[in-house]
């Protein structure tokens, strides 16, 4: 080698992990690996391939090293977090800027040199006595236009197996690779307790190099701060794709049937709790992915891929009858991960999984009896709410055969839902591309969920989802939105799907299942098979089309009192969420696209006339 590297991983390396790393053949990795090593001081470094053998052993080290415990079922383990680390962190999760350079605002940021001094002095030494393994995994299917190769460098054993389950295995990747770009990450647990738990939450930092197309996580384990494949990279891959001309969403695909055992394809993306996995896992559909896809138009066509291979979920409510599918991998042999659920007798058990939950066990906070307090005095929950299940997808019964196609699956719609009271229908469809990503996806709110009694949901804008990883300019990324439709010769359906809709008493005006109902209604727009109604703001189902699909589906009737509550369009609860969205652009988004104002402008306009009918229009007077 004779580089300045070649000391640093001589030291290191026994003779068969420098040859798998020497085989690449790429500068850049082995400069990259070198950085790590020498700057976190492992005993020993693991440098994986693609093998069986190498996949078994991370599995087997994450029970070894005690990150994770083995359940009572075959393949079952759980892994716990920190009471102070069970979720994303925003907070301590920056980017690094370099001086002078212009970066969106409200993106939590820090001088890119001071930033990158702290965090390497956190990481400095931060794996001595431990082994530093070297993952090599792609974003997206292999072999494809979509992929992105990735390496991870971290001291878990738990996030080296996560990575098994969610990402395709990328060391065969690396070696086509010639050159060429990659995402790399850097992960230490920092100092653990006797658990194995990372112990200095205070110390915690996520920070991303953009310009290098690296991540730094430090005293964090929780999947999503540490994998760096998941949001981290998404906020990178924002980036390339804003650069390359192509899409980056947090959005879930799923295939639909429709008549004649057809399958349409669909994205949707909903901000947290607002029915995403639901939507993504209805049963009798098949589900391509549920959280980052890639979209790209592919000789004039608009085509999605998976970035992802598995799933690292919510478990909370998840129960055999509405989520049959995922009920059925999270209790028969297999390989999942569990974590921060309640176990007991080598047991998990999660919020609203039905029936009682034992009164002790083991949790996030260590030994746990009902009743058991944090620091603060407050009851510390059997499991967290952000307790977690890690999957293939392929362990679902309806994973869609496509998953790893090179060309990604067509894509004849999109869906943006968001959990709205007040404003608009359970489902409608935009008047076209730029009115749905207008008015669905850039004024996509969703009302923060507080349980004190009296206080109503405040709407909030998440803006079609994925505010917090836009590392370009928020209007820059609606623009490339738009433009994107234009270049596929038929634009998918963009359609605004609302779960929540309450009525004035405050119930809510669907059944949880309905979903399912509105889901089919696109897809037979799409195909043209179904008419629609032209409602100010947007295309809404007939009556007379819901009925079939209410009894096909899920085998009930559909009453037109129903239909009316649910479809009558609210005009001062449409403007005033106008309002909302004209003043967060206005505010928020320096450079909002001037299109957009008019899209919500003409919107506005279009409920004016509407109130000439009155303020609540049902939908068979429009
Ligand atoms: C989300 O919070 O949107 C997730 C989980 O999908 S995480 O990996 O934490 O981002
Ligand atoms: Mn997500």
């Amino acid at each position: 080698m004779g580089k300045a590297y070649e000391a640093v991983l001589k030291e290191k390396l026994d003779a068969a992990n420098l040859g798998r790393l020497k085989v690449l053949r790429n500068e850049a990795l082995l400069t990259f690996v070198a950085d790590a090593v020498a700057l976190c001081d492992p005993d020993t470094v693991l440098v994986c391939d693609d093998s069986e053998k190498m996949v078994d052993l991370t599995r087997r080290k994450a029970v070894e090293t005690g990150e994770e415990i083995p359940l009572a079922t075959s393949g079952h383990t759980v892994h716990f977090d920190g009471i102070l680390d069970q979720g994303r962190d925003r907070e301590v999760t920056k980017y690094l800027v370099p001086e002078g350079e212009s970066f969106p605002k409200a993106l939590n940021q820090v001088e890119r040199e001071a930033g990158l001094a702290e965090i390497r002095g956190l990481l400095k030494g931060a794996m001595r006595g431990r082994t530093m393994i070297v993952r090599f995994l792609v974003l997206g299917p292999l072999g494809s236009v979509f992929s992105i190769p990735c390496v991870e460098c971290t001291d878990s054993f738990y996030v080296s197996h996560s990575m098994n389950l969610l990402y395709r295995l990328g060391y065969e990747e690396f070696k086509r690779l010639s050159g060429g770009d990659f995402f790399k990450t850097v992960h230490s647990s920092g100092r653990v307790d006797e658990r194995r738990i990372s112990a200095d939450a205070d110390k915690k930092r996520i920070y991303i190099d953009y310009g290098t197309d690296t991540v730094y996580s430090v005293n964090t384990q929780y999947g999503g701060n540490t994998i760096g494949l998941k949001k981290l990279a998404l906020r990178l891959t924002i980036r390339r794709a804003d650069r390359e001309g192509w899409l980056a969403e947090h959005m879930f695909l799923m295939g639909v049937r429709g008549p004649g055992g057809r399958k349409t394809y669909f994205a949707g993306a909903f901000p947290s709790a607002c029915g995403k996995t639901s939507t993504a896992m209805l049963p009798g559909e098949t589900i391509l992915g549920d959280d980052i896809a890639y979209f790209r138009v592919l000789a004039g066509e608009m085509r999605a891929a998976n970035a992802e291979a598995g799933i690292f979920g919510i478990i909370q409510n998840v129960n055999p009858k509405d989520d049959p599918l995922i009920h059925d991998v999270l209790t028969k042999p297999g390989e999942v991960i569990f974590s921060n659920v309640l176990v007991k007798d080598g047991r998990p058990y999660w919020l609203g999984m039905g029936g009682e939950l034992p009164k002790e066990g083991e949790n996030f906070s260590g030994a746990w009896r009902e009743g058991k307090k944090d620091d603060g005095g407050k009851p510390i929950p059997a499991a967290h709410k952000n307790a977690r299940y890690t999957v293939r997808l392929e362990a679902l019964a309806n994973c869609d055969p496509e998953l790893e196609s090179v060309r990604g699956v067509p894509l004849s719609g999109v869906m943006y839902g968001g959990r709205d009271g007040h404003a608009y229908v359970p489902v409608q469809q935009g008047f076209d591309w730029d009115h749905g990503i207008i008015a669905y996806g850039a004024s996509l709110e969703t009302e923060t969920t507080f349980a004190t009694v009296g206080r109503e949901g405040v709407p909030e804008i998440n803006l079609m989802s994925i505010q917090d990883f836009v590392a370009i300019p928020l209007g820059k990324y609606v623009r490339n939105n738009l433009e994107f439709g234009r270049k596929a010769k038929k634009p998918p359906l963009v359609f605004g799907v609302n779960y929540f809709l309450r009525d004035k008493a405050g119930k809510f005006t669907n059944g949880v299942r309905d979903k399912h109902v509105w889901v089919k209604w696109m897809e037979l727009r799409v195909h043209g098979d179904v008419d629609a109604i032209r409602a100010p703001t947007g295309w809404i189902p007939k009556y007379e089309d819901l009925v079939p699909l209410f009894r096909e589906v899920l085998g009930q009737p559909y009453s037109r009192e129903d239909y009316v509550r649910q479809f009558t369009i609210r005009v001062p609860e449409n403007l005033a969420k106008l309002q909302r969205v004209e003043r967060f652009h206005r505010t928020q988004v320096a450079d909002a696209p001037p299109v957009l104002f008019e899209v919500l402008a003409e919107q506005r306009r279009r409920l004016e006339v509407c109130a000439a009918k009155g303020d609540y229009v049902s939908p068979l007077d429009l």
